[in-house]
């Protein structure tokens, strides 16, 4: 894992973006985002177990995997949005970013490769893009239904209910 101030270039969403200004772990927390490292699976299941994640699948992220539908994906995943609950990535293979917005709606960049974890909270502003490998596969894991629906920044997920929790939690 590696965390930075993205760079707001207009190169390629899948750059690596890097203002040089690192982010320190404890800056990530304080968004409420958690990061961890597992080189096996065996402390993902305890975490996993902890966190009341029941249920899980796997995802791969590719040209080879999506085909035709891989630009449209990737557009997607890095459109700025939220979801009503967690979304946890446990990296399986390849390498990807995760961007969210900080208190003052910068965007930091964490970069994740095999064996990271990260939870980012219900209600963080977020986007997800490959890197120029173009391929990751990531275990989602989730507590009941998945709710991967993915709410586009507006003014009406500004005052989303998920979005004014994470926002007290956040700011206290
Ligand atoms: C999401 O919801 O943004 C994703 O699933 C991103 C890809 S998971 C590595
Ligand atoms: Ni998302």
């Amino acid at each position: 894992m590696k965390a930075y101030w993205y760079d707001d270039s207009p190169a390629d969403q899948r750059g690596p973006h890097d203002s040089g200004r690192p982010v320190p772990t404890d800056l990530l927390s304080s968004l409420g985002v958690l990061y961890s490292h597992h080189p096996t699976l065996a402390t993902v299941e305890q975490l996993a177990q902890e966190r009341g994640y029941k249920n899980r699948d796997e995802i791969a992220i590719s040209p080879e995997t999506m085909g035709d539908a891989y630009d449209a994906k990737l557009k997607m995943f890095f459109s700025e949005h939220l979801h009503e609950d967690e979304e946890i990535r446990y990296i399986l293979e390849g390498a990807g970013y995760f961007d969210v917005r900080s208190k003052n709606d910068a965007w930091v960049r964490i970069r994740l490769e095999k064996g990271d974890l990260i939870i980012l909270p219900a209600g963080i502003y977020h986007r997800f893009t490959t890197d120029g490998g173009n391929y990751i596969k990531a275990m989602r894991l989730f507590k009941e239904e998945p709710k991967w629906t993915p709410l586009n920044r507006t003014e009406e997920t500004d005052s989303n209910q998920y979005r004014a929790a994470y926002l007290k939690a956040r700011n206290g």
